[in-house]
């Protein structure tokens, strides 16, 4: 049999960029992440990137499915979801209608819509999912959402430009956002932010320096973050690629549990 090629201990150690601060933030690159199977799924990996249990109010995947994988049953629960494809291609049976979504193409499904996943492509795909359970507020109901980045203006704010793939600005039913910010080189934010709101980042494009709670953070294509409420956070972009990010936060409501 074949070995393995591995490389000396020191060697993986030291090139290890995953850090986990509970409480504060988690740094997952690509190559540290370790697959779990899903029940439900057939031929589809998840990367588990972030849950309940490093203290954050969602659950966010990485999918990966092979050609021809999906999921048998329709998933139907009491969770809001938002799936992002980002590489090849999804079809997703949507209370039993089909929607073919392509790269940057993402769906924001309210709770008990029923759903299904299938990669009817023949090279695999790379999925960026959701879970959120919704914090009710009076009678406001979130609509569906079915679209592509590439249909969603962008406008300048702060330094940088933003598209907002849920429009929670102007309909507060939505408890969830999904932003994606698009950097020029060498542009940093103009103030360190902390806010209520937590961050999952799925760093779409380029490179940059990510500054929390102290740390300063070389971060590049196909990394997540994982931000904690109140953590200073503050980037600047650097490389030779336009920098491009998708960051979910809890939005439109000032606490998530009964006072
Ligand atoms: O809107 C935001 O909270 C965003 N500017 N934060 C971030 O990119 N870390
Ligand atoms: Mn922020």
């Amino acid at each position: 049999m074949k070995k393995k090629f591995i490389p000396n201990m020191s060697d993986i150690t030291s090139s290890c960029r995953a850090v986990t601060h509970p409480g504060s933030y988690s740094i997952l690159p690509e190559g540290n992440r370790v697959d779990s199977i899903l029940p439900g799924f057939v031929n589809t990996v998840s990367k588990v990137l972030v849950t309940p249990a490093m203290g954050a109010k969602i659950v966010q995947h990485e999918l990966i499915m092979q050609p021809g994988g999906y999921s048998p049953d329709p998933i139907k629960d009491a969770f809001e979801h938002f799936v992002y494809v980002l590489e090849g291609n999804l079809l997703m049976t949507i209370d039993g209608k089909e929607n073919k979504l392509e790269k940057g193409g993402f769906v924001f499904l309210p709770e008990d819509v029923d759903f299904s996943f299938k990669n009817t492509d023949d090279k695999p795909n790379q999925l960026f999912w959701t879970k959120k359970r919704f914090q009710p507020s009076g009678n406001l109901k979130p609509k569906m959402i079915i679209s592509n980045e590439k249909e969603v203006e962008a406008y300048p704010e702060d330094t940088y430009v933003e598209k907002h793939l849920i429009p929670y600005d102007t309909d507060s039913s939505y408890d969830m956002a999904f932003n994606l910010l698009i950097f020029d080189v060498g542009v940093y934010f103009s103030y360190v932010e902390s806010h209520i709101m937590e961050h999952g980042l799925y760093m779409l494009d380029g490179s940059g320096i990510y500054w929390l709670n102290g740390d300063y953070i070389e971060v590049q294509k196909n990394d997540y973050i994982y931000m904690a409420p109140y953590v200073p956070q503050f980037f600047y972009a650097t490389g030779w690629e336009t920098p491009r990010y998708l960051l979910y936060k809890d939005i439109n409501r000032d606490y998530d549990t009964e006072l």
